[in-house]
C-alpha cells in the first residue's frame, strides 16, 4: 500500500511542506489545473507539477482526475476527437512516471452534496447528503454551487449540456464508457498505467441523468467490458457506501485485484438515501473500516491509498472536504489499520519515509 494525500497545486492552501510531515504518506495525488477539459495537457505543465512534488520529497505517481470530457459521456460527434486528445494525455503522463490515473464516467456532475457545512456536536463541520434536499433542487433553474463542480459552464450551457442528455439512456452509457475503455486501455498498458475509475457519488442517478459506476452488479459488467488488469476502479467507499444496498467489505474483496486506488472514509446514513461525512474511523459512521481494509489485504490489493473527505476541524476553513488536519487524521488512522492487518499476515510492508 503506498500512503497518498490529494494536493491541488500551488493554489491548495495545503502545501506539500505540512504534507509531507504526516506520518507514512509517501505520494502525491493531483493533477493539471491549467488546461480546461477536453485539451491536451501540455508536456511543460505536467513536468513543472512533476518537479514541485519531487522537489518537496514526495512521489507523483497517481493522477486524479483526467476529466472525461462531456461529448464522450454523450457519444456525439466529438466524441472521437476527445478520445484521441484523451489517449494522448495518457500517453504523456506514463512518459512523465504517473502510473494510476482516476477518473469518472458521471454525466454532467460530480460528487454531489445537499451541505457544504453541515455543524457538528463536536463543534466541527462536515458535508452532508440530504436526498429530499437533492429531489427538490433544479439545476435548470437556480444557481447551485457544488464542491466536485466546474463552475466554468454558465446558466445557458449548463441547461443546454443538461437538454443534450435528455435522450441519453443508462445502456447509451455503457456503450459510450465501452467505447472510451477500448481505445484508451490499450494506450494505457502501453505505457505502464492502471486506469481506475471512480464510481459514481451518490451511486443513483440525479436529475434524470444516468449513472452506471453505482454498485457490485455493474462494475462486474464494467470491469469485463476490457477484462484487463489496467481497466480498474478507485474503491472509494464514502461514495459505493452512500448506497445501503453495497456491502463494502464484499466488495473490497471481489474486486480487490482490480483496485488500483482506495479512497478510504466513512460516511453515517441518516435515513435510507441520506448521509453525513464523518470522521474516518468505524465507530464514527455506518462502515467497518477494519472490515474492509482487511478484505483489500487479502484480496491481495496492493496498491494506492488515500484519506478522503476531511471535516473542517480546530477552526480551519478551505475547500469542502479537503483541509489538512481531518485527512491527516485520517492518513494516521488508516496507517494503522494497514500496518495491523499487515502483522496479522506476517507480511512486512513497512512503507518506511
Ligand atoms: C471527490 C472526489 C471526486 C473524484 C472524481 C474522480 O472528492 O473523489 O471528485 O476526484 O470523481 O474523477
Amino acid at each position: 500500500m503506498k500512503m497518498s494525500f490529494r494536493w491541488y497545486g500551488k493554489d491548495d492552501p495545503v502545501t506539500l511542506e505540512q504534507i509531507r510531515q504526516i506520518p507514512g504518506v509517501v505520494n502525491i495525488v493531483s493533477a493539471v489545473y491549467d488546461v480546461p477539459p477536453g485539451q491536451v495537457w501540455s508536456e511543460k505543465s505536467i513536468q513543472d507539477l512533476c518537479g514541485v512534488i519531487e522537489n518537496a520529497g514526495l512521489a507523483f505517481e497517481v493522477v486524479e482526475s483526467v476529466p472525461v470530457p462531456e461529448s464522450i459521456k454523450l457519444g456525439d460527434e466529438n466524441a472521437e476527437a476527445c478520445i484521441e486528445t484523451y489517449c494522448e494525455i495518457v500517453r504523456r503522463l506514463g512518459k512523465a512516471g504517473v502510473k494510476c490515473i482516476c477518473y469518472n464516467f458521471m454525466p454532467v456532475f460530480d460528487w454531489f452534496r445537499s451541505e457544504m457545512a453541515r455543524p457538528q456536536a463536536d463543534g466541527a463541520n462536515a458535508l452532508a447528503y440530504e436526498h429530499e434536499a437533492v429531489l427538490a433542487m433544479n439545476p435548470q433553474e437556480n444557481e447551485i454551487s457544488l464542491p466536485g463542480w466546474d463552475e466554468s459552464y454558465t446558466r445557458a450551457e449548463l441547461r443546454a449540456l443538461l437538454a443534450s442528455y435528455e435522450k441519453v439512456t443508462e445502456e447509451d452509457l455503457w456503450s459510450n464508457v465501452e467505447r472510451f475503455l477500448k481505445a484508451v486501455v490499450p494506450v494505457a498498458e502501453e505505457v505502464g498505467i492502471n486506469m481506475a475509475i471512480h464510481p459514481d457519488d451518490p451511486p443513483w442517478g440525479l436529475f434524470g441523468l444516468p449513472r452506471i459506476i453505482t454498485g457490485k452488479e455493474n462494475i462486474r459488467r464494467f470491469l469485463k467490458l476490457v477484462d484487463r488488469p489496467a481497466n480498474g476502479l478507485t474503491f472509494c467507499t464514502g461514495s459505493l457506501g452512500a448506497s445501503k444496498e453495497n456491502d463494502l467489505v464484499s466488495m473490497a474483496g471481489e474486486f480487490a485485484d482490480r483496485i488500483h486506488f482506495a479512497h478510504l472514509r466513512n460516511v453515517r446514513h441518516t435515513s435510507e438515501r441520506s448521509f453525513e461525512e464523518v470522521g474516518h474511523l468505524s465507530a464514527c459512521g455506518s462502515f467497518d473500516m477494519y472490515a474492509i481494509v482487511k478484505a483489500l489485504v487479502n484480496g491481495g490489493f496492493d496498491g494506492y491509498v488515500r484519506p478522503d473527505h476531511g471535516r473542517m476541524i480546530w477552526g480551519e476553513t478551505g475547500r469542502p472536504g479537503y483541509g489538512l488536519y481531518d485527512r491527516a487524521l485520517g492518513a494516521a488512522y488508516l496507517n494503522g489499520l494497514f500496518e495491523a492487518v499487515y502483522k496479522e499476515k506476517n507480511v512486512d510492508k513497512g512503507d518506511k519515509k
